[in-house]
């Protein structure tokens, strides 16, 4: 399995002080997300009202001969005066960031932060989750356009290991169907009825204040992405719990379920990522399958306290 640049700095972003390392290298505190998030806002929607994007190529009626299904994105100006903004096309979703989620310090809360996206095409499959692996093709660039990240080809991406604003807005898209796989001579792939959309991110959903490639710190970025297939249920630890329903407390981020966190004798991997999610020594699967290995739902719970045993460190 590959990944892009977008694979999510969580366990190498190190805490940034004021002061002059032994290269010269002069670091600053980062910003707070509270005030880059607005800052953010107000770019993108800046970008959003001022730019559009090759509607007319994608309708029935107006769709060029052999048209190679690309979206374009240009300024509204000039012979394009009268275009339709990509604002009035997006849908928006807000969702929550805590600056812990970035590996920062700040102490920062539940800050709001607003993800706009575009289904530009719909395609002919289910929606996956944000917990789920995707087949995509994406091109990653700066509200200016510069592209800092690309995949032409189809690759596959546990969403989980994406920026946050990148997981929720694929989420929002459909796939296509495995039907429709087309393999070419040279390697790659079509899928005919796939789904093609537009993200637009703050920071706060991305790098924040880190950089990828040519997208530098406090950068919100925009994909355009065609998702091809997804694995519905996508069991990352193959534990038998999906990684979806791993996110205990549901609020879109992986990283802050951690059953057995506090025990330092036991793993300190999320829940999604942790094939014996209470640390008790005795895997989830086994907590949660009968002697044939079907698995028992609900999820059994041994001492009726509500907590199943696979979360329950007192019971296996
Ligand atoms: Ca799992
Ligand atoms: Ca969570
Ligand atoms: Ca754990
Ligand atoms: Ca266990």
């Amino acid at each position: 399995m590959r990944y892009g640049l977008i694979v999510l700095l969580v366990f190498g972003i190190t805490f940034m002080s004021c002061k002059k390392d032994d290269n010269g290298v002069i670091t600053i505190p980062p910003s707070l997300l509270s005030d880059v998030a607005p800052e953010d806002d107000e770019a993108i929607r800046e970008f959003l009202n001022t730019h559009f994007y090759n509607y007319e190529d994608f309708a029935p009626e107006t769709m060029p001969d052999g048209f190679d299904y690309k979206i374009v994105i240009d300024t509204i100006a000039g012979v394009n005066a009268d275009k339709r903004s990509l604002m009035e096309d997006a849908e928006s979703v807000s969702i929550n960031v805590s600056s812990s989620f970035l590996g920062l310090s700040a102490g920062e809360e539940d800050i709001p932060h607003t993800l706009y996206y575009i289904e530009v095409r719909k395609g002919e499959g289910g929606s996956p989750t944000y917990a789920d692996s995707t087949l995509v093709k994406y091109q990653g660039s700066l509200l200016d356009g510069t592209l800092f990240d690309e995949s032409q080809d189809f690759i596959w991406q546990e969403l989980p290991f994406t920026v946050r604003g990148y997981a929720n807005g694929v989420s929002k898209f459909s796939a296509g169907t495995a039907d429709q796989v087309v393999e070419n001579a040279d390697g790659t792939s079509e899928i005919s009825n796939s789904g093609l959309g537009i993200i637009v991110m703050p920071s706060g959903l991305a790098y924040f204040n880190s950089s990828a490639g040519q997208a530098g710190a406090y950068s919100p970025l925009l994909f355009k992405i065609e998702l091809g297939l997804y694995v519905e249920d996508t069991d990352n630890d193959n534990d038998g719990i999906p990684s979806i329903d791993e996110d205990l407390n549901g609020n879109g981020y992986m990283y802050d379920d951690n059953t057995d966190a506090d025990d330092e004798t036991t793993s300190v991997l999320a829940n999604f990522r942790d094939p014996d999610d209470d640390g008790d020594g005795v895997s989830t699967h086994s907590e949660i399958t009968d002697s044939n290995g079907n698995i028992i739902f609900p999820y059994p719970d041994a001492n009726n306290d509500g907590i199943p045993d696979y979360l329950d460190p007192k019971v296996n």
